[in-house]
This record gives structure tokens, C-alpha cells and sequence, in this order.
């Protein structure tokens, strides 16, 4: 439950929030699996209800369990992650069991089932109001009993200690498990008691050795649970059932990149800044609630609209050995409530891809910017080294080894940075990653020599597209 059983060499996590499973099949082939990712976050694969001018977030409303979304069928579904898993790319679910949909003026869901919300009647499960907690708000954090028994945001609130229930939630992620998911990422786990999301871990099937997993496979549990401190629930309450969204992570690497945090002070970057150990973390910059602005994290949060500190942000916490990763890829957006791109105001529009591989029509695709999948190649390179060679300017000029095999400098500062840098690598010229890659024996960016003592001559001036150099044994040219 703790390990998100990637195929070897690999690492991180790319969250294709919105996107339909034929097209995430495609891009797994093309371009995830060579670039050297782990594996891929989908939007909630259950029937959910159908709200007027589509909002994202009605994906987080449940009507049932079949598997018709606007991002595509279960036939869709299942040949995605065949043709994922065939290419080492996992799939995770985002499963939603804590509540189902609220009320709205009409309710159908995608799948075309009825239901009753106001009756808590949900006849495509089926689930009566036997299986809810008797209605109530949230509005106090303080008070762990109304944070798990109440409804949030007027969500009907399922009572998992009830057999029912328990059967149903389990029933479908065992259908999924044997569809060939690797794991889970479990929406509001915080507000569920640990004790019942317990027995339903424990009922689940190890996963399916006909998609590659080897014998008696755990599957991958992410918990998401918001705790910046200071309410009632803590995450340590869920990190020996599996691993937790730490939400510190992405609000104090926001701080820094935004500079009212000095980056030297990342020196002692993990549990020291109030984060979980590091195999029960999953780290990101946002996620597709704190990036426009639901959830929790605020103003500090970075995300795609300002992106050189955003791509310095991913560079840091990818080449960083803290945590489990999770790269956010968007649609863009103007408003909070604003779905994915359309066709027609109902069918979700696939990506279009650039010749400079980023993509078009409403999609941002930050997966996809050369900073960052580069980095998620520089984690793959890296491995289980540790951080050596710490170096930083007394401020915002950093720069840091991973063993003998790669190395980062990060330019926070409002001037140049320019010096001579330990960069534990073999003498000879690398190929910068963060301003071009290495094409055969030639490096469309910048080039560093690093002599026989490890050193280099390492620049990043105020004035670059982005305030990152990147090289390893890899982009050796
Ligand atoms: C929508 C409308 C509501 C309406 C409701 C019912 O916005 O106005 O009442 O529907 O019709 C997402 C959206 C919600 C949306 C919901 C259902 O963000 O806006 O409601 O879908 O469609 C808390 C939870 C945390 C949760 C965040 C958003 O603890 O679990 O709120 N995050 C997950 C998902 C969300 C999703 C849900 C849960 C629901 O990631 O995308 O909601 O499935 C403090 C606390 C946090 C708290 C935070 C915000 O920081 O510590 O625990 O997070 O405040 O309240
Ligand atoms: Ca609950």
C-alpha cells in the first residue's frame, strides 16, 4: 500500500486531470513512457452527475459506480490501461467513496441513472438512506466527529462502518484492481475514519498478474488529507494505512519560489519542515484544487500562469530526493468552476500537439514542457542517491549534487549567478537540460565542461527563460 510498484528506472506521477482515456493511451505510448514516467493520476472513472455548463468538480459528485464518464466508457477504460501497463506507465484512480452527489435542480448522472439525493436514494448502486449519516454540515474543523460524519459541502455522506457499503466500495475498486490499476488516490479520506478505510484496504485484491504486477502486489494507496495543522485530524493518523497528500509540501515550496522564503534554507529540505517521512509522502507543487484556489494552501500556491517559478519549483522538488512525486498537468482555466475544453459545451476536446511537443486547444499541459519532463529524466537518473555538496550563496543561489550522477543549480537571486560549482560528475561537457536537451552528440541548450576535479563554470544570468541548470551522466555529450 506503500509502494506505487513502478516499473523500474522510472519515477513520478502525472496527474492528466480531465483527459479521456483514449487519449491518455496514446499518450502513454508517445510520449509518457519514453520520457521516462512512472505513471498517471486520472480524473474519477465512475458515473457522476451532470451539473449545468459542466464545472469540473461534478466529477466529485457519484451517482454510481458504472464506469461512464465524460472521459470515456469502461471498454475505453480498459484498454487504456492495458495499453499503459504494456508500455510500464501505471494508472491510478481517483476514488471517490466518501459521499455521493448533492442535491441539484435536476439530477441524472453521465451513465443516464436517476437519483434522489435529497431522499439519499441513489437506485444505480443501490444505496438507500440506511447507508448515509443523518444529515448535518461541516463547518467546524475542530471537531473530528462532525469533519467525518457531516457532509461536506452538502455531499450525502456515506457510513462506511456499514457492511453494505464497505461491500460496494470494495466490490468496485476490485473491479478496477482487476482491470489492471495499480492503486488509488482516495478523495477526502480525511473526512473517513481510519479504522473503516482499515477493513476496506484490507479487502482489496493484490493486483493483476496479467498486467505485469508480480505475485501478492499491494495496491498503491495516496490518502488525500489536508493537514497544515492546527485542526482536529492529523495525517499521521493515516500513514500506517497508506501514503498521504502532504499539503505542507506544496504551500512551503510555494513560499520559496515565490521568495518570501530564502531558498538556502532548503538545505534541510523534508521532515524538518513539518512533512511526513519521506515513503509516505506525496509531493506536489498544486494540485487541481489549490492551483484555483479551492482546498487549502491560498495565495502562496504556484501553478502554470507564473511559470518560471513554477517550472523552478517542479525542478527543485523533482530533483530532490524527498517524497513521491506528482506532476499536475491542467487545462487553463479563468474561473474557479471552468471544465475541461469542449467541443460543444458537452464532449470533452482532446489535446492538440505542438511540433515543440507543449499543447493547444485550452490545454496546458505542463507534463509536457521540456523543464519538466527533463526533470522527471534527472529523478529516473538519479535513483535512490543521496544529496551531496550542498552548496548555496548565503540566499536564493543553490546547487546540490545526487551522488555521482547528476547535478542542479537554482538562480533565486535577482542577479547573476556565475561561479565555480562542485559538480561531482566525470569530467567532460554535459548537456544542460533545462535550456535544451541532448540531441545525439549535441546539446540544443546551454553546455557546462566540468574538469577532472568535478568542477564547472556555472552560469544562470537574472535575465534567462528559466532560473535552472540541470546536467547528469546521461546528458553527457
Ligand atoms: C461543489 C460546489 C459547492 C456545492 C457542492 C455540492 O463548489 O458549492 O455545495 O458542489 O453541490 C470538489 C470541489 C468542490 C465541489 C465538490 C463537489 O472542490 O467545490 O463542491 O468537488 O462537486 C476540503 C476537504 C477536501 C476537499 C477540499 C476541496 O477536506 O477533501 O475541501 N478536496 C477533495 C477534492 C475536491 C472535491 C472533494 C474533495 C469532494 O480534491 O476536488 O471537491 O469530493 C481547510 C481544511 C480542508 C478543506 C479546505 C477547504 O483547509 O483543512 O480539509 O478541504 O479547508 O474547505
Ligand atoms: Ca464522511
Amino acid at each position: 500500500q506503500f509502494n506505487p510498484n513502478y516499473a523500474a528506472g522510472r519515477s513520478t506521477i502525472v496527474h492528466l486531470f480531465e483527459w479521456k482515456w483514449d487519449d491518455i493511451a496514446a499518450e502513454c505510448e508517445n510520449f509518457l513512457a519514453p520520457k521516462g514516467y512512472a505513471g498517471v493520476q486520472v480524473s474519477p472513472v465512475n458515473e457522476n452527475v451532470v451539473v449545468a455548463n459542466r464545472p469540473w468538480w461534478e466529477r466529485y459528485q457519484p451517482i454510481s459506480y458504472i464506469l461512464t464518464t465524460r472521459s470515456g466508457n469502461e471498454a475505453q477504460f480498459a484498454n487504456m490501461v492495458r495499453r499503459c501497463n504494456n508500455v510500464g506507465v501505471r494508472i491510478y484512480v481517483d476514488i471517490v467513496f466518501n459521499h455521493m452527489a448533492a442535491n441539484h435542480n435536476s439530477v441524472v448522472g453521465t451513465a443516464g441513472s436517476t437519483a434522489d439525493p435529497n431522499a439519499k436514494s441513489y437506485p444505480a448502486v443501490p444505496y438507500s438512506s440506511y447507508d448515509f449519516h443523518a444529515t448535518c454540515g461541516i463547518n467546524n474543523y475542530n471537531d473530528a466527529n462532525q469533519v467525518r460524519n457531516c457532509e461536506l459541502v452538502g455531499l450525502k455522506d456515506l457510513d462506511q462502518s456499514n457492511e453494505w457499503v464497505r461491500d460496494r466500495i470494495v466490490e468496485f475498486m476490485n473491479k478496477l484492481i482487476s482491470l489492471g490499476v495499480a492503486g488509488f488516490r482516495v478523495d477526502a479520506a480525511k473526512h473517513m475514519w481510519p479504522a473503516d478505510l482499515k477493513v476496506i484496504y484490507s479487502r482489496l485484491n493484490n493486483l493483476n498478474t496479467a498486467h505485469g504486477f508480480a505475485a501478492n502486489t499491494r495496491p498503491f494507496i495516496v490518502q488525500e488529507v489536508i493537514d497544515m495543522g492546527g485542526e482536529a485530524i492529523s495525517k499521521y493518523e493515516y500513514t500506517d494505512l497508506g501514503t498521504v497528500t502532504e499539503f505542507r509540501h506544496s504551500d512551503s515550496i510555494g513560499k520559496v519560489f515565490r521568495g518570501k522564503d530564502q531558498m538556502r534554507w532548503l538545505v534541510n529540505w523534508g521532515t524538518a519542515w513539518g512533512f511526513m517521512p519521506s515513503d509516505r509522502s506525496l509531493v506536489f507543487v498544486d494540485n487541481h484544487d489549490n492551483q484555483r484556489g479551492h482546498g487549502a494552501g491560498g495565495a502562496d500556491i504556484l501553478n502554470y500562469k507564473t511559470s518560471k517559478q513554477y517550472k523552478m519549483a517542479n525542478a527543485f522538488m523533482l530533483a530532490h530526493p524527498f517524497g513521491i512525486t506528482r506532476v499536475m498537468s491542467s487545462f487553463a482555466f479563468d474561473n474557479t468552476d471552468q471544465g475541461p475544453p469542449t467541443t460543444d459545451g458537452t464532449n470533452i476536446r482532446s489535446p492538440i500537439f505542438n511540433a515543440d511537443d507543449s499543447c493547444s486547444g485550452g490545454w496546458v499541459c505542463e507534463h509536457r514542457w521540456r523543464q519538466i519532463y527533463n526533470m522527471v529524466g534527472f529523478r529516473n537518473v538519479a535513483g535512490n542517491t543521496a544529496i551531496q555538496n550542498w552548496w548555496d550563496n548565503g540566499s536564493n543561489q543553490i546547487s546540490f549534487c545526487r551522488g555521482n550522477k547528476a547535478f542542479i543549480a537554482i538562480n533565486g537571486d535577482s542577479y547573476d549567478l556565475n561561479t565555480s560549482l562542485q559538480t561531482c560528475l566525470p569530467a567532460g561537457t554535459y548537456c544542460d537540460v533545462i535550456s535544451g536537451s541532448k540531441s545525439g552528440s549535441s546539446c540544443t541548450g546551454k553546455s557546462v565542461v566540468v574538469g577532472s576535479d568535478g568542477r564547472a563554470s556555472i552560469t544562470i544570468r537574472k535575465s534567462e527563460e528559466d532560473g535552472v541548470l540541470a546536467i547528469h551522466v546521461e546528458s553527457k555529450l
